[in-house]
C-alpha cells in the first residue's frame, strides 16, 4: 500500500526538497499552497504535472490562517504522514507583522493539529518545523534540553507551536514530533535570507552584472546545514515507533562574513575588508564591493547557534552529508548557470 503525506508550505524550500524525497519512497502527496496573483510553484514545477493526470503529486489551494480550508484538507486526504513546514518564515520581518507572524506560525500549527483531533485521526503522524531561533539568547552548543529564550515575534510564534505539538502528543495521544532545525541552505533558497542574498549578489557581481552587496551584522554566528539532508531528518522522525522532538544541525557555526570570505573564496574573488561597524567595506579590484546598510540590522539579534545533534545521531541516526563548503558549491553553481 503507498502512505499518503501531505505537505502544508509544499512550495517552500523545504516543501520542494521534502516532496522529491517522498516521492521517490514512493508516496502519494498533497501538497498545500496559497493562491497567489502570479505563479508561486516555481520550486515544485519540475515535479508538478498535469493535474488532469494520475499521479502521485497533488496540489490543493489552503492556508493556515483558514480553519475551514485545514480541515477539509484533512478529512479529503486522511493522510499517514503530516508536515507542517508552512509558515511567515523570515526573522526580520517578523518584527513588521508580528500578528499575522503569530496567526499562521502558532495558531496555524493549532489549527491542523486540532483537526487531526477532532477528525479522530488517530493513524496521522505530525511533524512540526520548529527552529533554532527558539534557544535566542542561550549560549552555543544548543541541544533539546537548552533553554528557550526567544528573540523575535517569530521565534515566540513558533515556540507556541512548539508546546501545543508537544500539549496535544501529551493530552490525546498524538503521534506529533518537534524538529528543532537549524539554519539549512540550498540552491532554491528564499532571495531574502543571507546565504543565498550573499551567494547571488557575489555572483553578479563577478559577472559584472551588479555594483555592491549591502548587509547587516556581519558578527552574527550560525550552524548552517544543507536543507536536502535536512528533510530526511523530518522523514525520518515519523518513521520510529515513539514520537519525539530532535535538534537537527551540523555542529558547526560560521559568522556572516566568514560565509562571505568562503564564497568568496570558491568564486576565486579575493576580497579585503577595511573598516569598523557600518564603515566596515569589503574591496575587491579596488572597489568597494559590500557595504553595511543599518536596515538589515533587527530590533534583536541572536548572536550565536551552533547544534548538538547527538540525539538524532543516536537515535535517528542521522548525520549531515554536506559540508558547508560543498553547500557553497551547490548555490554557486545553480546561481552562475542562472546569471549567465
Ligand atoms: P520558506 O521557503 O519560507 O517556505 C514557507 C512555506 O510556507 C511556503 O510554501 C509558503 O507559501 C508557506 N506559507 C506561508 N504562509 C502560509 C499560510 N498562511 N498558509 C499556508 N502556507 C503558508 O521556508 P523553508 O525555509 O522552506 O522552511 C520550512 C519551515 O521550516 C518553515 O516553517 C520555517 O519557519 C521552518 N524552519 C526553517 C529553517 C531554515 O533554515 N530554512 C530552520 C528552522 C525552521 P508561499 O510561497 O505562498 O509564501
Ligand atoms: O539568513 P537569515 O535571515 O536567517 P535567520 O534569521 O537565522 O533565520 C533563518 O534560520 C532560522 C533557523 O535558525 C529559521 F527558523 C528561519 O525561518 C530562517 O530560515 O539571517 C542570518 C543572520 C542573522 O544574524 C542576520 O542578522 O544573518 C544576519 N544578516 C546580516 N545581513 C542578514 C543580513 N540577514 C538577512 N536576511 N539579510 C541581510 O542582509
Amino acid at each position: 500500500m503507498k502512505k499518503t503525506a501531505l505537505i502544508f508550505g509544499v512550495n517552500g524550500q523545504d516543501g520542494s526538497y521534502l516532496s522529491k524525497l517522498l516521492l521517490k519512497k514512493n508516496y502519494n502527496v498533497f501538497g498545500v499552497i496559497r493562491r497567489s496573483s502570479s505563479f508561486n510553484t516555481s520550486r515544485i514545477d519540475d515535479i508538478y504535472k498535469d493535474p488532469h493526470e494520475r499521479t502521485s503529486f497533488k496540489l490543493i489551494y489552503g492556508d493556515l490562517t483558514d480553519s475551514l480550508s485545514v480541515l477539509k484538507i484533512l478529512k479529503m486526504t486522511n493522510p499517514q504522514e503530516v508536515y507542517n513546514l508552512a509558515a511567515q518564515s523570515h526573522v526580520k520581518v517578523s518584527f513588521d507583522v508580528p500578528e499575522y507572524t503569530a496567526n499562521v506560525d502558532a495558531i496555524g500549527t493549532l489549527r491542523i493539529l486540532d483537526a487531526i483531533k477532532t477528525l479522530n485521526l488517530k493513524k496521522t503522524k505530525f511533524y512540526q518545523a520548529g527552529t533554532s531561533e527558539m534557544f535566542g539568547k542561550s549560549p552555543p552548543p544548543q541541544n533539546e534540553l537548552t533553554n528557550f529564550r526567544p528573540q523575535s515575534p517569530y521565534a515566540v510564534a513558533k515556540l507556541y507551536a512548539h508546546w501545543i505539538t508537544a500539549c496535544y502528543r501529551d493530552a490525546y495521544n498524538l503521534f506529533a514530533c518537534n524538529g528543532i532545525l537549524f539554519n539549512h541552505e540550498s540552491p532554491v533558497r528564499g532571495g531574502t535570507f543571507v546565504t543565498k542574498k550573499i551567494i547571488s549578489s557575489l555572483c553578479k557581481i563577478k559577472e559584472g552584472r551588479k555594483n555592491t552587496l549591502y548587509l547587516g551584522n556581519l558578527y552574527a554566528k550560525r550552524d548552517w546545514g544543507h536543507a536536502k539532508d535536512y528533510v530526511e531528518a523530518m522523514w525520518k522522525m515519523l518513521q520510529k515507533r515513539n514520537a519525539s522532538d530532535f535538534v537537527i544541525a551540523t555542529g558547526k557555526s560560521y559568522s556572516v562574513k566568514d560565509f562571505v570570505n568562503l564564497a568568496s573564496k570558491e568564486l576565486k574573488m579575493n576580497i579585503k575588508w577595511k573598516g569598523k561597524g557600518l564603515k566596515e567595506i569589503g574591496i575587491y579590484k579596488n572597489k568597494a564591493i559590500i557595504k553595511i546598510d543599518k536596515k538589515y540590522f533587527r530590533p534583536l539579534e541572536v548572536e550565536h547557534l551552533r547544534g548538538s545533534y547527538k540525539k538524532a545521531k543516536n537515535v535517528l541516526n542521522w548525520s549531515p552529508r554536506n559540508s558547508l563548503k560543498q553547500l557553497i558549491k551547490d548555490m554557486i553553481i545553480s546561481e552562475l548557470n542562472e546569471v549567465k
